[in-house]
């Protein structure tokens, strides 16, 4: 063991009603909005196919005329009740909201930068009010706070020189002095959702991390703090040098998942966060962005997946520049929400269906608290991938028999055909062109069938 001052708190995953909230929630709402919404990935005239909110980076755009843009954050179309709704219809358990991103830009008035939401025309607290709205709809709220900042001069990337160190350790106190800021105005929030710790002058300042989490969680007892904050004595991130995660949930998925098969990540909490349009957080508005944007039925297969494998996802909209929701992003959470209320119980409160192996054509997961000990358990088959047969084999875990089956949403057992000991088939039901979810009723296996002897010439298929 290297011995370390900055590392993991703590070897075993967190237990306490706050962490188990969390993981039973499962699916969450990302929300990127800031100045950036504005121009919208244009730039006199020049659309940049990258992030929206890279723009004042990708598209060279100084300091000055950046923070002009405020004078046009006027909150036109601004209706966070809407936003909450909509999140909560969807399916979503709690909502994670830029308070600051790269471009320094406050989404609260803070006392510690005069580039807030209070140099805009309304000067209303637009944090405030997210954080209302989604609170009084029963989602819990996490605060994103990206630590890069491109509109602060001291921020440094790397540290060559006395005068490197100086400036970063006084941006350093801004940080702190605005989280801190950030959990005694919101101090209802259940967490803090940290990103752009990647450079070199973040890694250099481990203790940092370390340390503004404690104070964190001390301000808020119980806070919840992704691992992409954290850097340990030697500049490891996200698991410290001896392998252990920091923070207490993993946060390295980003547009992308672990394998399917991959049960390694249970070992741990997760969370993935995917864009809605191709790879563009904030707003953009371009055919470029709509491109990949992504279908009802691909953000359902991302969430049994990361279900399966004991994780959480993140899937983020980007409100347009007068806080309003595009109407794409609303009628893909009301797709996505319609899917829920009839299947929402293979995603909340559920996770990996022990036992059960990835089996190709969709996902197994099992609510999260089922008693290892009870006759029967509850295992839920999600089918991403529909065979064009229309039969389903499943194969059953040695020891353990398929009792009954029905469609989520539907009380009538359906029949199914027991092929042998370890496979049944089940004829599905016509497609709707969203994935089926079949709820299987299992216990030990009681069938003499168990005991005949295997011969291993017969493939299951
Ligand atoms: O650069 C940011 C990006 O804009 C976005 O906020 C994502 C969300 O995870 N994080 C960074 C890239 O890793």
């Amino acid at each position: 063991m290297i011995p370390l001052r900055y590392g993991a708190e703590r070897a075993e995953r967190r237990q306490d009603p706050a962490m188990r909230a969390f993981r039973a929630d499962r699916f969450g709402q990302f929300v990127h909005w800031g100045l950036y919404a504005i121009p919208a990935g244009t730039w006199h005239g020049r659309t940049i196919e990258f992030a929206a909110e890279f723009l004042m980076h990708s598209a060279a755009v100084s300091r000055q005329d950046w923070a002009a843009l405020a004078a046009g954050f006027t909150l036109d179309g601004f209706d966070p009740v809407q936003w909450a709704r909509t999140a909560k219809r969807m399916g979503a358990r709690y909502v994670t909201v830029t308070t600051k991103h790269h471009d320094g830009f406050c989404l609260w008035p803070s006392a510690y930068s005069d580039f807030t939401v209070a140099a805009t025309p309304s000067g209303r607290d637009v944090l405030g009010e997210i954080v209302d709205a989604y609170r009084a709809e029963g989602l819990a709220v996490h605060l994103y706070y990206s630590v890069l900042d491109w509109h602060h001069p001291d921020w440094r990337y790397t540290l060559d020189s006395d005068e490197d160190r100086a400036a970063f350790d006084r941006y350093l106190r801004f940080a702190t002095d605005q989280l801190l800021e950030l959990a005694e105005r919101y101090p209802e929030v259940r967490g803090f959702w940290f990103d752009g710790t990647w450079d070199e002058s973040v890694k250099a300042n481990g203790r940092w991390t370390h340390e503004i989490e404690r104070l964190l969680k001390e301000r808020i007892p119980g806070a919840i703090v992704n691992s992409r904050l954290r850097a340990d004595d030697r500049g490891e991130r996200h698991f410290d040098s001896n392998g252990a995660l920091m923070g207490d949930y993993e946060s390295g998925y980003e547009r992308r998942l672990p394998a399917p098969w991959d049960r390694s990540v249970s070992a741990h909490d997760w969370e993935a966060c995917a864009t809605l349009t191709q790879a563009s957080w904030g707003f953009h508005d371009s055919v470029w962005a709509e491109r990949g944007r992504k279908t009802a039925a691909q953000v359902v297969e991302q969430l049994a997946q990361t279900v399966s494998l004991g994780g959480n996802l993140l899937i983020n909209f980007g409100p347009r520049g007068d806080g309003s929701l595009a109407p794409v992003e609303v009628a893909l959470a009301d797709a996505v929400g319609a899917w829920m209320a009839v299947n929402g119980a293979a995603v909340h409160g559920s996770g990996p269906a022990d036992g059960w192996d990835y089996p190709g054509w969709g996902f197994y997961t099992a609510p999260l608290d089922q008693d290892p000990a009870a006759p029967s358990a509850l295992v839920h088959a999600i089918v991403t991938r529909i065979p064009v047969s229309g039969l389903l084999s499943i194969e059953v875990p040695a020891g353990v028999e398929v009792r009954s089956i029905r469609a989520l949403g539907d009380d009538a057992a359906l029949p199914f055909s027991v092929l042998d000991a370890r496979a049944i088939e089940l004829a599905l039901p016509a497609s709707t062109g969203m994935p089926l979810v079949f709820a299987l009723e299992t216990g030990p296996a009681t069938d003499a069938g168990g005991l005949r002897e295997p011969n291993p010439d017969v493939a299951l298929v």
